[in-house]
C-alpha cells in the first residue's frame, strides 16, 4: 500500500460529505398546487431525502385547521373549512390569513436559504409582515417580501400572519410558493465522521506502506 491511499481516501470521503451536506432542494408548493388544488389535515412532501409535513392551525396553534394547495401560481395556505371535496370554503380563506399558523416540520434539522411569497390575490408585492417561530424559539417579526433569503435553520418553522388589517388586505395575505432546503448535519454524525477520518490517518501512520 502506498503512503497516498489513505489521503486519497480521506479527500473523497470529504467531497462526499460536502456533496451530500451542500446540496439544496427546492420544495415547489406552487407546482404542487397547479397539478392538485385541495386541503390537507397534513401535506408531505419529499425532496432529496428530506420530507415535510405542512399543517395549518389558528396562530396560537390551539385550533387545527387545514393546510391548503392553491392553484393559479399560488402555493401553501391554510383554510379554515373544506368542502366535501377538500376544496377551500369561502376560497378566499386559502391563503394564510390573519392569525394563522403555517407549520413546516422537516424530518431533520435543515436550513431553508430561500423562500418565495405570493400575496393573498397571488401577487408579488406586500405591505404586511410575518411572524416566525423556530423550533419553539422566539417570535419574530419580518417584512414579508416576494424572496425572502435570509438562512434559517431548524427543524419546526411556524410562519403566522399577525396583521391587523385582517381578511380584507390581500397585501398583508401569504402563501409560501417554495422553498430551498437543505440539510444541517447533526453533531453526533459529524463527530463520527471526522473520528473515522482521523481513525484511518492512525491506521495509516502506523502502518506505513
Ligand atoms: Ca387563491
Ligand atoms: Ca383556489
Ligand atoms: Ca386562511
Amino acid at each position: 500500500m502506498t503512503k497516498s491511499r489513505p489521503l486519497a481516501a480521506v479527500a473523497a470521503a470529504a467531497l462526499i460529505c460536502g456533496t451530500t451536506f451542500a446540496q439544496a432542494d427546492s420544495f415547489d408548493f406552487l407546482a404542487l398546487g397547479n397539478s392538485n388544488e385541495r386541503g390537507y389535515a397534513g401535506f408531505t412532501h419529499s425532496a432529496g431525502g428530506i420530507s415535510v409535513e405542512a399543517t395549518g392551525s389558528s396562530a396560537d396553534g390551539k385550533t387545527p385547521y387545514f393546510a391548503y394547495l392553491d392553484s393559479g401560481n399560488a402555493g401553501l395556505g391554510v383554510c379554515k373549512a373544506l368542502t366535501a371535496s377538500n376544496q377551500c370554503t369561502p376560497s378566499s380563506d386559502d391563503n394564510v390569513t390573519f392569525n394563522e399558523l403555517l407549520r413546516l416540520d422537516f424530518n431533520r434539522t435543515v436550513t431553508l436559504s430561500e423562500i418565495l411569497f405570493v400575496n393573498g390575490s397571488h401577487g408579488t408585492t406586500f405591505s404586511g409582515t410575518f411572524d416566525l417561530v423556530i423550533d419553539g424559539g422566539p417570535q419574530t417579526s419580518y417584512s414579508l417580501a416576494h424572496l425572502f433569503t435570509m438562512d434559517l435553520t431548524g427543524k419546526t418553522f411556524d410562519f403566522i400572519n399577525p396583521n391587523l388589517l385582517g381578511d380584507t388586505d390581500n397585501l398583508q395575505q401569504f402563501y409560501i410558493s417554495s422553498v430551498e432546503v437543505s440539510a444541517v448535519p447533526v453533531p453526533a454524525a459529524a463527530w463520527l465522521f471526522v473520528s473515522g477520518i482521523l481513525g484511518l490517518v492512525t491506521v495509516a501512520r502506523r502502518h506505513p506502506g
